[in-house]
């Protein structure tokens, strides 16, 4: 009940808004841009003024969308009625956005609609279940109770699916869940191009990438007896090969570390400062991975944690994670 009132609120607003400012955080993933592209569509269909604001350009990842031009950053000057804010979890995470255009925000309804337990602006439709596993379910469900079923456009519907992808990656890690599926069928049915998706998310790696990621796969490190996997990428790997550590996403420790036989698989990538990026990946809920990230001043969830150090040598995070005691905890995360 709580939810339709809120819906409701939003609704209302999104329709006495003739321009609408659109955002994210400024590290904008699949989900979130599922969410503002949606959005922008919905808006453009209706003769609204609509602009996609955020920090960072568009990643290249997302260039197959063909839509980088719509995502700018920095934010026009004008009257706004209403800023719609998906899947970010406060302001801050807004980065320039927020801190250039504070004015902005004071003066102007503020919506945020976010699929974890988020708190912040007038109206705030935020829930954590697997009711909505990505911010993109709730798009979709406020535009088809509002606009109803036939304003989701194929390219919406694909955008959708992108966030749902993206938050589940492919239905691969534990968010994924009974409503996401009925969600994807649903997106399909209104014309979502699931093959676009899987080929550009999933099936598009530049050769060079492979190259390091092979490198990287050649020479992984076992510790705890096998139980958990390192992999590294040096400096000196990238440049060899001309890549940026900020252009690596996720995919090699997603995609391929983790498909390496290991309770745990951690990929530490030095960065231009000689420090080193850490994520963590388990794939048992006994490898808690919150409390071997907080060693090096980070954190996340059980299965998927991350951190950042200065402080230690390569040999020194490996002696940490190999000497690191599990205490095997099954609570939920
Ligand atoms: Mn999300």
């Amino acid at each position: 009940m709580k939810h339709q009132v809120i819906i409701e609120k939003i609704l209302k607003l999104w329709s006495s808004s003739n321009s609408i400012l659109l955002t994210g955080a400024a590290n904008l993933d699949g989900d979130a841009l599922g969410c503002l592209l949606a959005l922008y569509d919905l808006a453009v269909a209706q003769g609204k003024e609509v602009v996609i604001v955020n920090e960072k350009p568009l990643s290249s990842l997302y260039s197959f969308l063909g839509v980088a031009d719509r995502v700018l950053t920095v934010v026009p000057k004008k009257e706004y009625d209403a800023i719609f804010i998906c899947d970010t979890g406060s302001f801050d995470m807004l980065g320039t956005v927020y801190s250039e255009n504070a004015d902005v925000f004071a003066k102007t309804q503020i919506v945020n609609i976010d699929h974890h337990t988020s708190c912040y602006g007038d109206f705030c439709w935020s829930t954590c279940s697997f009711e909505n596993t990505s911010a993109t379910m709730m798009v979709a469900k406020l535009i088809e109770i509002g606009c109803g079923p036939q304003a989701i456009t194929k390219d919406m519907a694909t955008y959708l699916l992108l966030g749902l992808y993206y938050d589940t990656e492919c239905f691969r890690n534990a968010n994924t869940s009974a409503e996401g599926y009925k969600f994807a069928a649903r997106m399909m049915e209104f014309g979502a191009d699931h093959n676009r998706l899987i080929r550009n998310l999933y099936q598009s790696t530049a050769p060079a990438y492979v190259g390091l990621y092979g490198e990287v796969l050649a020479s992984l490190v076992s510790v705890q007896e096998g139980i958990g996997m390192i992999g590294v990428v040096t400096q000196e790997m990238l440049k060899r090969r001309n890549i940026s550590i900020d252009c690596l996403g996720n995919e090699l420790v997603n995609d391929y570390l983790r498909s390496v036989q290991a309770k745990f698989v951690i990929l530490l990538k030095e960065t231009v400062e000689g420090g080193y990026r850490i994520s963590l990946r388990s794939k048992d809920d006994a490898y808690d991975m919150r409390p071997l990230a907080a060693k090096f001043g980070g954190g996340g969830h059980k299965l998927a944690s991350g951190a950042c150090t200065k402080h230690y040598s390569l040999e020194e995070v490996m002696n940490i994670i190999a000497n690191h005691v599990f205490y095997m905890d099954t609570s939920s995360t």
